[in-house]
């Protein structure tokens, strides 16, 4: 049985977000999901997420399939969470091709490709826009 890792901030949980936990799964037996701080996505994105990393933690262990969750701090701790959670696994989305590929050496390191068409930047801005209207 093979064990995946995968990150995110999961904010506003979409079915993008949900297709992608569930391919991730599907590549191993075993799935744990580091969701990423509301420091570190302030200082990765230069926003506050909507929920708190405590909820979105409580949200994205609910889904079935994810097995272990855990804050994500920073971005270049990667090595430290794979050997942490054994994993054999890394995925990210393919918005971070490339940028992970150093870790080849700890896991095998696979993207997957991003569902089209909804993002959460995108349906903040479409509440936005109807709460206005
Ligand atoms: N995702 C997707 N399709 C979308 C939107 C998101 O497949 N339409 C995937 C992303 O590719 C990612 C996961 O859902 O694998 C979580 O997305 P985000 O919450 O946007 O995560 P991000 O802020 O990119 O965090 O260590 C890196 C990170 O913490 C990544």
């Amino acid at each position: 049985m093979k064990r995946v890792i995968t990150f995110g901030t999961f904010d506003v949980l979409h079915v993008g977000h949900v297709r992608m936990l569930q391919r991730a799964r599907a590549l191993g037996g075993h799935l744990t999901v580091g969701v990423s701080t509301d420091a570190l996505n302030f200082s990765k994105k230069q926003k506050k997420p909507v929920y708190s990393q405590f909820d979105r933690m409580e949200i994205v262990k609910a889904i079935a399939g994810v097995d272990e969750v855990f804050l994500e701090h920073s971005l270049e701790e990667k090595g430290e969470y794979i050997k942490k959670y054994k994993a054999d696994i890394l995925v990210m989305g393919n918005d971070w091709e490339g940028r992970f590929d150093h870790w080849g050496h700890l896991c095998q390191v696979v993207y997957l490709p991003r569902t089209e068409g909804i993002s959460t930047t995108e349906l903040l801005a479409e509440i936005r826009a109807s709460a206005s209207a």
